[in-house]
């Protein structure tokens, strides 16, 4: 899997998915020992200068390949449940990185919550719009660039400003994030998909 998503080879990425889940296979065990550890290659390569933006893109998509065929399973092993909690979720402004996003939204809802994907190069007012037509009880923003992580301090400060009547919590998350930023800006942090739902829980209680 981390192999197929190195050498971009997005029919093989889908091909394994495809496997895995016709399996007991353990899914987030696979994300991210697999696919997720072959983009972080990939990204490490392209750092390095071995590799070019079309082998970074041949990277992505053959790890999108692999996505769109798991998380609609992961996401299936929660359907019906009671909701515990609304969150609207998105990649910042500037920056189209969107696969931790949609594995954070997607474990967000399989462990319970109701979550409204934005996608990425989301605006702060449309966080707002939306958290306000659906009660959010988070928004929760990713970043991957060091140039849009600024995007996150503003969506603080609109949230704070917002005015919902209610509280509302402010999620941020992506490789360059800290829990030090986090607390900088006024959020809280989480350092992955796994600890979002976590962190995502104790700021419900
Ligand atoms: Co880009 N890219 N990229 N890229 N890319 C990085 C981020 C980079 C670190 C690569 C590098 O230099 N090694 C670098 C950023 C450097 C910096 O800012 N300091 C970079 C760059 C520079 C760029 C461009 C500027 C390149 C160019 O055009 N010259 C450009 C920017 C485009 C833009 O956004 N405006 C660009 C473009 C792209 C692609 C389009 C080719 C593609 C994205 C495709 C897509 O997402 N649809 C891409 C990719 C794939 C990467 C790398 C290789 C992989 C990112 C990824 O998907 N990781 C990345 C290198 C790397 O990360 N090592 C890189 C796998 C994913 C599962 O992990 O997203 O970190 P991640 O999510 C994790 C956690 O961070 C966390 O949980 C997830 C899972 O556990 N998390 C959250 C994420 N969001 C969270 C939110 C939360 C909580 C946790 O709460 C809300």
């Amino acid at each position: 899997m981390r192999e197929a998503v190195v050498q971009g080879d997005a029919d093989q990425a889908r091909a394994l998915a495809e496997a895995l889940v016709a399996t007991d296979g353990n899914l987030l065990l696979a994300v991210e020992a697999g696919f997720a550890a072959g983009i972080r290659r990939v990204g490490d390569l392209w750092e390095a200068g071995e590799y070019f933006l079309p082998e970074l893109v041949q990277g992505a998509e053959a790890m999108k390949a692999a996505m769109e065929v798991i998380l609609p399973r992961l996401q299936a092993s929660q359907a019906g449940h009671e909701p515990k909690g609304r969150v609207v979720l998105g990649t910042v402004a500037g920056d189209l990185h969107d696969i931790g996003k949609s594995l954070v939204g997607v474990l967000l809802s399989a462990n319970g919550f109701e979550v409204h994907d934005l996608g990425s190069d989301v605006p702060v007012g449309a966080f707002i719009a939306k958290a306000r037509e659906v009660r959010a009880d988070i928004v929760a923003a990713s970043a991957l660039l060091t140039t849009t992580m600024t995007a996150q301090r503003e969506l603080v400060r609109a949230v704070a400003g917002a005015d919902f009547g209610r509280p509302v919590r402010v999620l941020v998350g992506g490789a360059p994030t800290t829990a030090a930023w986090a607390t900088q800006i006024g959020a809280t942090h989480a350092e992955n998909a796994m600890r979002a739902v976590a962190v995502a829980e104790s700021l419900l209680r």
